[in-house]
């Protein structure tokens, strides 16, 4: 086998971001672009030798070239073993499992995630670790290093390897072995879950083990040949779930064939926007909602560790997906005997926390990413989180995992016949309400976005123990994450305003009571409002600007009004501190979520 080096000139932008290193298309099918970077991990990471590595990726448009690159200058670092996606498909959570499952050394996802794909669109490579996980923010910094002082990488000289076939092959040290993408972790979902409950329940609905009389009436509107069974529709957004889908679905779930949607991996996402929230699977929403539409609904994002759950009058908050989902874990097989604790990225809604002091869990705040939660749930700390952005997932792969979260409501809905909204009403009930949204300014001026974030860093002392709207500002801060496993230290992870009505003396500590039920031990979680603001690092225009906005009811009967009608005082609030739309030159977000 034939090794070329070649000689190369580094670029300085590979610093990987929130998940991986992400760019246009057009930028990574520069000369040497996606080698150097492919290269830089190899350095940073390696030796390789002998090693098993898994690869894979979400379809998009250049997966198949970037596959093969990755194939051939794997084979120029001896690594021992690839395990290789058929037709170069692995979802996210897919690849995290298959990484532990077989003990690889690491992997290579090929995905940008819930951007757009398309020869105009996005493309991204991210590494994960010997644990299943995200690299650390010390291998992405090793990497980025490495990126910026290359002079050369080693490539392979050989065929393109047949990636459509299962099998295997050797080139020069190494061993490619094409794998089925959807069976590992088909396999690892009828471990964690009863099968048997669950395909009793997509057949009968709720009718099945109806606990509760008002259960049955959910489904009162079945028609034709699905009628009396559970009518769910799921979302694939032509990305990668598609396959995992129709296999756990309708295959091992016996829900009928149709309950998949958009079901097979396009290289352009059928040119729509794989992210799945209320505006981008819009479609989804509205037919759960009308009356004879299916009970339930869910999708994914480009790459599968993404999810949007929604049931019949009621789209569940993702802040409010992990906490509910937690209150209810012991009704799963995999989670009977409990949890050992909950971690949630800090702009994330603080529904968990509650559950968390109910529960007498830990509760650990982390920065946004899934690369901080992977040494909390190395050394079981913690067994469930979560993410604001549509992201849960637990100690069972080291990513967030969509189909999990869809697999975890079906199961609490068959274990207590409850409805999605009975569920979360329930919830709010016993917990009280965290109003939660986000706005999202999107392809703002980097430098008009960075400044915005320096002047509130600068001015945030003078705000806590201000009054203004008829809040107090009790807390002002930019949140720095202390790692308790490892102790690196994480800083400028997002500025926070936590705040208490004013002329309430009970704050902080002595908070607002939590609904029906008095919360123990929680500190932030006790604040009548926050609000946050941080700056994207998945994006590849531009900059984005993010405010996170959060206000909790304890009262059952102001529990339903309008989620935008709440939080509008507070992004008022919000925008006068930090001068935001004025400065960005926008009336309003981009995007509201
Ligand atoms: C966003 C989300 C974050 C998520 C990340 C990767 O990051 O806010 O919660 O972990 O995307 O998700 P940012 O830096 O743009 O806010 V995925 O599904 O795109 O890998
Ligand atoms: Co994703």
């Amino acid at each position: 086998m034939q090794i070329k080096t070649v000689t190369t000139t580094p670029f300085d932008d590979q610093n990987p971001g929130t998940s991986g290193l992400r760019k246009k298309v057009a930028l990574f099918a520069r000369p040497h672009y996606a080698e150097n970077f492919i290269q830089a991990v190899f350095n940073a990471v390696g030796p390789m030798q002998g090693k098993l590595l898994v690869l894979g990726g979400d379809g998009r448009y250049y997966n198949r070239e970037i596959i093969q690159l990755v194939l051939k200058m794997a084979v120029a670092q001896n690594v021992g073993k690839i395990l290789l996606g058929q037709s170069g498909i692995l979802s996210t959570p897919a690849t995290s499992h298959i990484i532990r499952k077989y003990q690889a050394y690491g992997g290579f996802i090929l995905s940008a995630s819930h951007n757009c794909g398309g020869v105009d669109g996005d493309f991204g490579i991210k590494y994960n670790m010997d644990n299943g996980g995200p690299a650390p923010e010390k291998v992405t910094q090793a990497i980025f290093t490495e990126s910026k002082k290359l002079t050369a990488y080693h490539i392979a000289v050989m065929d393109d390897v047949n990636i459509d076939r299962q099998g295997r092959s050797q080139c020069g040290e190494t061993i490619i072995e094409v794998i089925d993408s959807v069976r590992d972790y088909a396999d690892m979902m009828e471990d964690l879950f009863d099968f048997a409950v669950l395909r009793r329940f997509c057949a009968q609905g709720f009718a099945a083990g109806v606990k509760n009389g008002a259960a049955a009436k959910a489904n009162g509107a079945g028609k034709g040949e699905a009628a009396g069974g559970f009518r769910f529709c799921f979302d694939a957004m032509n990305a990668v779930t598609g396959p995992y889908a129709h296999e756990i679905f309708e295959h091992r779930l016996g829900l009928p064939k149709g309950t998949v949607i958009r079901g097979t991996p396009l290289p352009d996402f059928g040119k729509i926007h794989p992210d799945p929230n209320r505006i981008y699977a819009a479609d989804l929403c509205r037919a759960v909602m009308a009356p004879d539409g299916p009970d339930f609904g869910a999708a994914s994002d480009g790459d599968g560790d993404r999810n949007l759950i929604i049931g019949k009058g009621m789209f569940v908050a993702p802040s409010d997906s992990l906490a509910i989902l937690a209150a209810n874990a012991t009704l799963v097989k995999a989670y009977k005997t409990g949890l050992r604790g909950i971690a949630r990225s800090m702009p994330t809604g603080m529904a968990a926390d509650r559950v968390a002091a109910r529960l007498g869990l830990p509760l650990f705040e982390t920065p946004t990413g899934w690369k901080f939660f992977g040494n909390l749930l190395d050394s079981g700390a913690v067994t469930f989180c979560g993410e604001e952005s549509f992201g849960t997932g637990s100690s069972h792969v080291r990513e967030k995992d969509g189909i999990w979260a869809v697999l975890m409501w079906l199961n609490i809905m068959a274990a207590t016949g409850k409805t999605v909204k009975q569920l979360v009403e329930e919830h709010w009930a016993l917990y009280g309400r965290n109003y939660y949204t986000r706005y999202d300014y999107e392809g703002v001026e980097s430098n008009a976005a960075d400044k915005i974030m320096a002047d509130l860093r600068a001015g945030l002392a003078a705000y806590e123990g201000q009054e203004m709207d008829g809040w107090e500002i009790v807390k002002a801060d930019d949140f720095a994450y202390h790692d308790p496993v490892d102790k690196s230290v994480s800083r400028h992870q997002g500025i926070r305003f936590l705040l208490a009505k004013a002329g309430d003396n009970a704050k902080g500590e002595k908070g607002q009571k939590s609904g029906r039920e008095a919360v123990k031990g929680d500190k932030d979680a006790n604040y009548a409002a926050r609000f946050v603001f941080r700056l994207s690092g998945t994006g590849t225009q531009g900059a984005t600007l993010r405010l996170y906005l959060e206000y909790y009811e304890a009262d059952y009967d102001r529990q339903n009004r309008d989620v935008q009608e709440v939080l509008a005082p507070l992004a008022r609030l919000a925008d006068k501190i930090s001068g935001l739309q004025a400065r960005l030159q926008r009336n309003r977000p981009s995007m509201i979520v």
